[in-house]
């Protein structure tokens, strides 16, 4: 029962390099509101400590303009909400655009997974939409037949390092954690994989290469060469 039955996929910087995108979003998000906020890649590889996009934007607030109680009259938390749906939007616009394709090997690896009978499962940070247009455009308008679990921000408020959207994700997969691997890309990512139990493999990129990837069973460049039977043997049951 201990073998290698489910993969769960983290998003963003696993799936596609999309923080660059995201970091588009939020500048666009703050010109439209009118605000002189810009975030530039230095400002926002820090940023990414936060997980959440809206929680990563009140973190900025209050450290950097604490004094601003407002905009427009609406309280912060409106704010803050109405300058998310600005920056989904324009990021939504961005990858349907074609400003994100999926990193190496990750397409070949779901695919093949799936046909061999592993379960395949999403536990995220981000947005439902943002999942959607980023796999739709690259797996096509079927893609949710991949995956049996979907765990994003709607389903699990609580961010990574927090686990729960992977504790979540188990539970809903019906599957002891040990019969499982999580593919992620950050340290919060790793974080909360491994709070809940769970054998981490993790891909970096740009915005975490530097992070410290203390208990991953594995850190490799990304999944060009990683294949299923790869990660059956490095599975430790
Ligand atoms: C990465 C995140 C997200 C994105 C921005 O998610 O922390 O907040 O940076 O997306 P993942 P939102 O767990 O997939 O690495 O603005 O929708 O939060
Ligand atoms: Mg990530």
């Amino acid at each position: 029962m201990n073998s290698l039955q489910a993969l769960v996929f983290d998003v963003d910087g696993t799936l596609a390099d999309t923080e660059s995108a995201h970091l588009a979003a939020f500048n666009h998000a703050f010109a439209e509101q009118g605000l002189d906020w810009h975030w530039d890649e230095a400002m926002y590889t820090r940023l990414l400590e936060i997980s959440g996009g809206k929680e990563r934007m009140t973190h900025y607030w209050k450290q950097v303009h604490p004094d601003m109680k407002d905009i427009d009259g609406s309280g912060l938390t409106d704010t803050i909400d109405h300058l998310h749906a600005l920056k989904t939007a324009a990021y939504e616009n961005a990858v349907q655009n074609g400003a994100v394709a999926l990193r190496p090997g990750v397409l070949s690896l779901i695919q093949s997974a799936h046909q061999q009978g592993l379960r395949l499962a999403i536990a995220t940070t981000t947005s439902p939409v943002n999942i959607a247009v980023l796999l739709r455009n690259a797996i096509g308008p079927d893609w949710k037949d991949l995956f049996v679990v979907i765990e994003d921000a709607s389903t699990a408020p609580k961010k990574k390092p927090h686990p729960q959207v992977y504790v979540q994700t188990l539970a809903r997969l019906g599957l002891p954690s040990s019969a499982c691997m999580a593919i992620e890309d950050s340290a919060n990512g790793l974080r909360a994989a491994v709070a809940a139990g769970l054998q981490t493999i993790i891909t970096p990129n740009q915005f975490t290469a530097h992070h410290d990837f203390t208990g991953a069973l594995k850190v490799v460049p990304d999944l060009a060469d990683v294949h299923v039977e790869q990660l059956r043997a490095w599975h430790q049951h």
